[in-house]
């Protein structure tokens, strides 16, 4: 196929024992409603080097079935309805194109991708990609939510989720992706979970990502970066967020945090105490991260944030993000660490005032 538009239902590329069925796509649109299968009983061959090949029912191939998705070939899968499956929805895939992924309704894909070629996420639905992959071109959601329920769902791939796309993470995964663009018009919802960025994501554009997903607060964003759990405990009191990280390796951590969980362990204890005080920006007005102790992101701390912090009530109670079923370790409370850290805030505190007065 070197142009032109060709529609069928289903076809096979090499349907008889000792058949040898062959297509090329350099140019055109072969759109096929149903079912397509390369190398049936005998051997198959699908090269896409340009145009567009649609699969509507299911991609699948034989023993002597292979597929090439090269560079400027496009192979979608799915048009938008309730059918379209990429090799069983297990079978692994090498990209060197683009692949469109496009369901109205749900959907998971748990092979492997490789190779260097880019992946769309069409269609209303939610589409679950569950296996390691290692494919290294971009990955846009243009609509419906992606799900990335494997740490390394896209681990080399730099994520861009357009107006009416989300990206979002099982509960309590910590998953990487090699790039991420929040500020494109798309939302992406961390849950419980967390994300970490590879590379090309700046401090102030991930600051920036955040407040535009918490809103006035309540964390209903619909760009930006949110979490859906920390919405649900927002509405019903329970002061939750998303917390970040710059890792110092050219990555950087968004995640469900508790305010006061500088370090983002899920766990309030003397290590958040310390960060607070010893980075020494209180009430200074220097610039200041979330591990510095900037948990309402105006990129200072002062008294605002110390008050976030005593506001969760979490201070030596444990992991307050257990995953749902598992029973959370209670630590033993150490009040006389909690003591001390409230001297220390309200020393600072008066040392502040003290100031202002002298001033
Ligand atoms: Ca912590
Ligand atoms: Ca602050």
């Amino acid at each position: 196929m070197n142009g032109g538009s060709v529609t069928n239902t289903s076809a096979t590329l090499g349907s008889g024992t000792g058949s040898n069925g062959t297509a090329t796509a350099t140019s055109g649109t072969w759109t096929n409603s149903g079912s397509l299968t390369v190398g049936s009983s005998g051997t198959g061959t699908l090269t896409m080097s340009g145009g567009l090949v649609t699969v509507g029912g299911t991609l699948s191939t034989g023993t002597y079935g292979t597929i090439h998705l090269n560079a400027g070939g496009t192979l979608q899968i799915g048009v938008g309805g309730t059918t379209g499956v990429l090799l069983g929805g297990t079978g692994s895939l090498t990209n060197n194109g683009t692949l469109v992924f496009n369901r109205g309704n749900a959907s998971t894909y748990s092979g492997v991708l490789s190779g260097s070629g880019s992946v769309v996420k069409r269609g209303a639905g939610t589409f679950t990609l569950s296996g390691a992959s290692s494919l290294s071109g971009p990955t846009t959601i243009e609509q419906g939510t992606l799900v990335i329920a494997n740490a390394a769902a896209l681990s080399a791939s730099a994520i861009t989720p357009l107006a009416g796309g989300t990206l979002s993470v099982p509960p309590n995964l910590q998953a990487s992706v090699g790039g991420l663009n929040p500020n494109a018009g798309g939302l992406v919802d961390v849950g419980t979970g967390m994300v970490t960025v590879a590379q090309g994501l700046t401090p102030a554009a991930l600051v920036t990502a955040i407040l535009t997903g918490r809103g006035d607060g309540s964390w209903n964003g619909t760009s930006g970066i949110t979490s859906s759990a920390a919405a649900t405990d927002v509405a019903s009191g329970i002061p939750r967020a998303v917390g970040w990280l710059d890792n110092g390796d050219g990555s950087m951590t968004a995640a469900f945090a508790a305010p006061g969980d500088t370090n983002i362990d899920w766990v309030v204890d003397v290590l958040d105490a310390g960060n607070f005080l010893t980075f020494g920006k209180y009430d200074t007005g220097l610039p200041a991260t979330w591990l510095e102790g900037d948990f309402n992101y105006d990129g200072v701390v002062d008294v605002l944030d110390a008050s976030e912090f005593f506001g969760t009530g979490l201070y030596d109670t444990g992991n307050y993000n257990t995953p749902a079923g598992a029973s959370g370790i209670a630590a033993v409370p150490e009040p006389s660490v909690l003591g001390m850290f409230g001297v220390g805030v309200v020393a600072v505190g008066s040392m502040a005032m003290m100031r202002k007065r002298v001033g």
